[in-house]
């Protein structure tokens, strides 16, 4: 038996450079081993201010943008999170099972909600539940996610303890999160302190999958380097080039070590021609599919459907499981 695992993004701004290297290229190596299903998670999306017609290109735009970046519908089951209403369901019965007090933990809330001081909406305090039913309804067993996922995390496992605790079932299975080595964690180009994020106001900050070569090159070039010359990864004092030997190495394989020897003497605009270079290559091919794809919505439609079906179908019967086990009546037929 393989392996299930399964991962979203939230449909928010582009997929960026971030996204990419964080989450959606360790999707794709994981795909021949395991039994994935990678979903958009449009639910979410809603914690923040959406502009309906804005919301349902960008729907098509990253399922498009999913399948240009390698993932294959055949070998994964790709769909719409409010295409299985399952999701919100289980969500409910989850919801009144966790305790505010974990919630108030959680640090991202605290971020955006600092960010979004107009709109501290009571779903962007308990999406972190809504997660944890997209996890459990597959019985996933991994959750390829960047660095800034863990705690949603650990509490989708704590979220598992509480159940078994109040029902004395053991439905779910126990997910671990997996993280990338190189990559877990891209951080903004302008701001090397905190990390690149699709919803930034700034769009300096981040490169996105399908943005015009010209406009990375730039955006790259004008990225924020330290203070000193010489091109060595050092987190600390040296956050700016940290970054950029990062997501070269994360783009080329090439070990952060073999890249400082490389650029020995030389200065951080050699490093940031270069590095532009690669990733407007990297991203070349991607753009060029997602270009053909995003004209053919019914193609993109139909993929919607067979993918929310084969999640649906597995999503019914942990759902149907936890109904019976808190006392529910199945509706008869
Ligand atoms: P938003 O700005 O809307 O919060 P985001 O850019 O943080 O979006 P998400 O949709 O929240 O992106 O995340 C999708 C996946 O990408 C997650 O697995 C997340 O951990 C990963 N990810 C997001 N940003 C980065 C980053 N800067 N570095 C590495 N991984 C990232
Ligand atoms: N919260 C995630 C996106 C997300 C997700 C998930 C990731 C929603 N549900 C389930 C993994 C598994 C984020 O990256 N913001």
């Amino acid at each position: 038996m393989k392996k299930t695992i399964l991962s979203g993004s939230t449909v928010t701004g582009d997929l960026t450079l971030g996204n990419y290297i964080g989450a959606i290229h360790n999707w794709k190596q994981l795909q021949d081993q395991y039994d994935c299903l990678y979903f958009l998670a449009d639910l979410h999306a809603l914690t923040t201010t959406q502009d309906p017609s804005v919301l349902k290109n960008r729907i098509y735009s990253f399922f498009a943008q999913y399948l240009a970046l390698g993932l294959d519908p055949k070998k994964n089951v790709i769909f719409v999170q409010s295409h299985v209403h399952e999701h919100t369901e289980l969500n409910w019965i989850l919801t009144c099972l966790t305790p505010m007090g974990y919630l108030n933990r959680m640090t991202q809330f605290k971020e955006k909600a600092e960010k979004n001081i107009k709109n501290i909406n009571a779903g962007l305090f308990t999406y972190p539940v809504l997660m944890a039913a997209d996890i459990l309804l597959y019985q996933a067993d991994l959750v390829p996610v960047g660095e800034d996922q863990r705690q949603h995390l650990e509490l989708c496992r704590d979220i598992v303890g509480f159940f078994e605790r109040a029902y004395q079932k053991d439905i779910f299975k126990m997910p671990e999160a997996h993280i990338g080595k190189v990559g877990a964690r891209i951080m903004s180009l302008q701001d090397p302190l905190k990390k690149m994020s699709k919803s930034d106001d700034n769009e300096k900050n981040f490169v996105s999958i399908i943005e015009d070569p010209k406009k990375i090159e730039k955006k790259i070039k004008s990225a924020a380097t330290d203070s000193g010359t010489e091109i060595q990864f050092d987190e600390e004092n040296k956050p700016g080039v940290s970054n950029l030997l990062t997501l070269y190495s994360a783009l080329t394989g090439r070990t952060i070590s073999e890249l400082e020897q490389a650029y020995v003497g030389k200065m951080y605009g050699h490093l940031k021609v270069d590095l532009a270079e690669v990733v407007i290559e990297t991203l070349k091919p991607v753009r060029a599919q997602y270009d053909d794809l995003i004209k053919n919505q019914d193609y993109l439609d139909e993929l919607m459907k067979s993918g929310a079906e084969r999640a649906q179908a597995r999503a019914q019967k942990t759902l149907a499981q936890v109904y019976q086990a808190i006392g529910l009546v199945a509706r008869k037929n």
